[in-house]
This record gives structure tokens, sequence and C-alpha cells, in this order.
């Protein structure tokens, strides 16, 4: 049974060509890649590659991920400037010996040495957004955006192999150099083909306070279906933030088992996901918040 599953309606175009490519045979890493990089490609998505809105110094710093279930490599790019498709990056660094995880000016080195697509992914559309959000919060300290989205996503092939990626602009309006969860190993994502995978979407500061994604593929390898680990860890690490810090950010959360099988929970109103399986069309959901 072959499957992908994948945070936002902005997910649904990249999953379906993945869907026919996983329907041909393809391998999980090929159709995540496909369809990550269809969203990272798509300059109307404000929050992900080429479009993606910039950091408080108007540059746009990208985050993303690659993880192979079976071997449990993992690469990952933080904080990347001027390159077309970190997914892509992410998934060749995945396949170094060591070194796999690359920030900054390495990570663009890395991108520079091996061919990759050097771009500015900085658009006049985003440009806009940044000079009316500057004068909309003149005098008032500047927020993360609220609407802020990730493409996180975790695929199985037909072989039962599974994938797992991210991709993000991260928080407008972030620092440079901030960094959020969508490249940490079990945090924006998580995946071991013995079981399932995770990934998240969602406030990155605290995401990371909880490991959900590795959290939720425990859960999994427990026995649990993924719509249990995802309900459950999820609303045990939100009750666990407010409980200590009296509030939790926004925290959504996809996952699926190797069987195809998938589930998905959030504390926000309003999450939409996409999933293909073999079985079902790309569908467009969305979940609410049920306290
Ligand atoms: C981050 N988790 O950089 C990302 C942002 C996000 O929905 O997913 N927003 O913190």
């Amino acid at each position: 049974m072959f499957g992908i599953i994948a945070t936002w309606r902005m997910a649904l175009e990249g999953i379906t060509e993945a869907k026919e490519m996983l329907k041909d045979g393809a391998s999980c890493g090929d159709a995540i890649e496909t369809a990550v990089r269809a969203v990272e490609d798509f300059e109307f998505y404000k929050s992900v590659g080429y479009g993606g809105l910039p950091n408080e110094e108007m540059e746009v710093e990208l985050d993303a991920a690659f993880m192979d279930g079976d071997t449990l490599d993992i690469g990952c790019v933080g904080a990347i400037k001027d390159y077309a498709n970190p997914v892509s990056i992410a998934r060749a660094l995945s396949k170094e010996p060591v070194n796999n995880f690359l920030v900054g000016a390495g990570a663009e080195k890395y991108a520079h040495r091996n061919g990759f697509e050097r771009k500015n992914m900085l658009t006049e559309r985003a440009k806009i957004h940044y000079h009316n959000r500057v004068k909309e919060s003149k005098d008032l300290e500047l927020k993360p955006y609220s609407g802020h989205d990730t493409v996180g996503m975790v695929c199985v092939d037909q072989g039962a192999h599974m994938s797992a990626a991210t991709s993000t602009s991260g928080l407008f309006m972030k620092r440079a150099g901030r960094v959020g969860d969508s490249p940490i190993s079990g945090s924006g994502f998580y995946v071991d083909s013995e079981v399932g995978g995770a990934s998240a979407t969602g406030l990155g500061e605290d995401v990371m306070k909880g490991c959900v994604s590795y959290e939720i593929v425990r859960l999994m390898k427990e026995g649990k279906t993924p719509q249990e680990a995802c309900d459950i860890a999820v609303t045990n690490f939100d009750k666990e933030l407010k409980k200590r810090r009296g509030k939790a950010g926004d925290m959504s959360l996809i996952a699926m088992n190797n069987k195809g099988e998938w589930g998905v929970a959030t504390n926000i109103q309003g999450f939409s996901f996409a999933v293909a399986t073999e079985k079902e069309e790309p569908t467009v959901y969305l979940v609410q918040f049920d306290e």
C-alpha cells in the first residue's frame, strides 16, 4: 500500500504528482522530493521556497530536511539563502557520511559545489508583504506571523520504504539566523520504515520542546494507530506546555505508518492537510482543535 500525507492545502498538486509516481513504482524518496519541490517552486505560497516571506532584514532564509526511513539517514539545511530547492540540497546531504546538517554560508557553499540552482528567492510580492508589515507594526513589537505554513510530508512506496521531508521559510519576520523545528530531526519530522513517520507545522520554538514528531513515531511503535499517536502526542504536549508556561504555540502534526494508514492532530482551528494513497484519490481535509 503506497501513500503520501502532507501539511496544508498547498501540498495538493505536489502529492497528486507524487501519487502518480508511486503508482508507477517510484521510490518514496523520489516521490516526496518531487512533491515538496512543487510547493517550493510555486511563487504564491508565502511560506515555502520561492516567494517565501523574508526575515526581519528582508532576506529569505530557508530551512528544509529529508529523512530516509530505511537507513535513518538525515540531511538538513538551516537558514540557507539564494538556492531554489532546499529539500533537494537536504536530500543530497542525507547521502553524505558526515556533515549532514549545514546552515547558512556553509549550506550555500555545499549547494554551489554540488551544482544546485542559485536563485534570488525574494519576490516582489513578498517585498510588499514585508513593507506592509513594517508599516503596520511601526512602534509595536514584531510578532511571528500567525498564518505561517510549513510543508511537511511522509511517504510510503510500494516496497514499504518510507521517507519524510520538510521545507519552509520559517516565521515571517524571524531574526536573521533563526532556525525552526522543520530541519530538526524528531521535531519537524521523523520516519522509520519499520513503523511510520510524522511531520509538524506550527511554532517551531514550541514543537522543538516536545520532539513531537519522534513522539508520534514512538507511540506508533508501541502499537498505536497513526490517529491515536497524533491525538495522544499533540493533546499531551499542548496540555503540558499550558500547564508549565500558561500557553502553547500552534502545533499541527500529520503521520502515516508503513501500511499507508494515516492520522492528524492539531491545537489550532482550521488545519488543512492533503493525503493520497493507493486507495484514496488526492484529497484535502480540514480539521479543528477539539478541546
Ligand atoms: C517554524 N514550524 O519555522 C515552522 C513554521 C511553521 O506553520 O510551520 N509554521 O517554526
